[in-house]
């Protein structure tokens, strides 16, 4: 049996080690954090995946996959650890260093080292590689080296694992053939080989894409309102063309990806990524056009609360990293506005009333909700309104089903939509 050891055991590496696990292989899972091996070795995992529970288990009790706080000797070395973002917008590759670092002691003649972290273009090559050659073995002839980045979708980790297609870059074409023969032993979707640093860069072309994108349709949603019309029914009616998909506008763009990955493209020469630059400034400005939104709203009430529903950076997950909704939350804060939270998936007192509804509504004057949880289309409206304050309900995800929410007496905003009341 192969064995395989896996760095990181987060929202990547632990599903990916696990799917190992379960492929016939022995895993090793390996993460620095002693409680994260704990909470594994417990069934107590630290991330939150549909269906993903069940399989760590099914893969601790087959004994395939192991976790521990150490590396140990594999065919296959993964690492899967953040890539996070420096004060001066840079990636940090502190982790990806010493993740390197921590195996160069246990490389053999045969084995292969693959890199799943977002990294800028050069990386493995000009980062990576050089690290492992402190092992003695030529890197490329006796050790081999790949990136194959991660693109799977938080909330469809699972599925998007086995069935997406996968880059593979090589330092050199038997690096890739190499890595190759890992990933097709539970990949569904097409295997393309390329070089090392084509796959960094096609990875972060990938999310780069989708926040231009997301600029773009939060622009037209601010154009849209000062021409009072919907830009909702524009983006509808325009993806009606066969060659136009106009993404979706919102409070902002969250998470460790989109809002990341796009930095590390110009991190290098900024004056070369003028357009990505400003797609990053679009994007970010957003939670304070909320903020605008909602003081629209209130004008006129004293002392107002703002109900903020899904504090979590988009839908039907738990990450709060980098969501819009703790912007918006800070921003009124600054405005000496109260803010109470409401969301049913995160967790615990961290970010306010937490998951306690009624707390969350009790007195308040307008329900913002900032991440279209698929449990906001099934609220008991009359009863939340019941509890409120004043009735307002701002909409920045277009996923509430406003005719029952004017039924309970609400006066329902849509983010986007210049109208007015909607
Ligand atoms: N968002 C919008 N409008 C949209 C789509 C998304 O405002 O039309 C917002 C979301 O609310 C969220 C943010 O953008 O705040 C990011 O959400 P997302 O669903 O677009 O992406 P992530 O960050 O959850 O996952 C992305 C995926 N990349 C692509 O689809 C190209 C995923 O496949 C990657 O594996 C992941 O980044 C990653 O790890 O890089």
């Amino acid at each position: 049996m192969q064995k395989v050891c896996v760095i990181g055991l987060g929202y990547i590496g632990l599903p990916l080690a696990t799917i190992l696990a379960n492929h016939g292989f022995k895993v090793l899972g390996m993460d620095v954090n002693a409680d994260v091996v704990e909470m594994v070795n417990n069934g107590r995992l630290n991330v939150k995946e549909p269906g993903l529970q069940t399989l760590v288990q099914a893969a601790i009790n087959s004994r395939n996959l192991k976790v521990a706080t150490k590396p140990a000797k594999a065919d296959f070395f993964i690492i899967a650890v953040q890539t996070p973002l420096t004060k001066e917008k840079s990636a940090d590759l502190s982790y990806i260093k010493k993740a390197v670092e921590s195996i160069v002691p246990l490389l053999e003649r045969g084995k292969t080292v693959i890199l799943e972290s977002t990294v800028p273009p050069g990386t493995t090559k000009d980062i990576v590689m050089p690290i492992l050659g402190r092992s003695g073995f030529k890197i490329g002839e006796e050790v081999f080296l790949a990136h194959s980045p991660e693109r799977v979708l938080p909330g469809a980790i699972l599925k998007e694992l086995i069935e997406n297609d996968r880059v593979i870059g090589g330092i050199n074409g038997e690096s890739a053939l190499k890595a190759k023969l890992l990933y097709e032993s539970f990949v569904q979707g097409e295997i393309y080989l390329t070089d090392a640093t084509t796959a960094e860069m096609t990875k972060l072309a990938e999310n780069t894409f989708r926040d231009v994108n997301i600029a773009l349709a939060n622009e037209l949603a601010i154009i849209c309102s000062d021409l009072e019309i919907n830009v909702w029914d524009v983006i509808n009616l325009a993806n009606k063309h066969p060659r136009v998909n106009l993404h979706r506008p919102g409070p902002g763009v969250g998470g460790h990806c989109l809002a990341v990955d796009p930095y590390f493209i110009i991190q290098k020469d900024s004056m070369k990524g003028k357009l990505i630059t400003v797609a990053r400034e679009v994007n970010e400005g957003m939670p304070s056009i909320v903020v605008e939104e909602l003081k629209k709203i209130l004008q006129g009430i004293e002392r107002p609360i703002v109900s903020i529903f899904g504090i979590s950076y988009k839908g039907d997950v738990d990450d709060t990293r980098g969501s819009p909704g703790l912007a918006v939350k800070r921003l009124l804060e600054d405005e000496g506005i109260e803010v109470r939270v409401y969301d049913p998936i995160v967790k615990g007192p961290a970010h306010g009333s937490g998951d306690l509804l009624e707390a969350a509504v009790r007195g308040a004057d307008c329900i913002a909700i900032l991440a279209d949880h698929s449990e906001f289309r099934h609220l008991d409206v009359k009863s939340i309104g019941r509890r409120m304050k004043t009735r307002n309900v701002l909409d920045t995800k277009n996923c509430l089903e406003r005719k029952a929410w004017r039924k309970a007496g609400f006066k329902v905003y849509l983010l986007g939509d210049g109208r007015g009341l909607s």
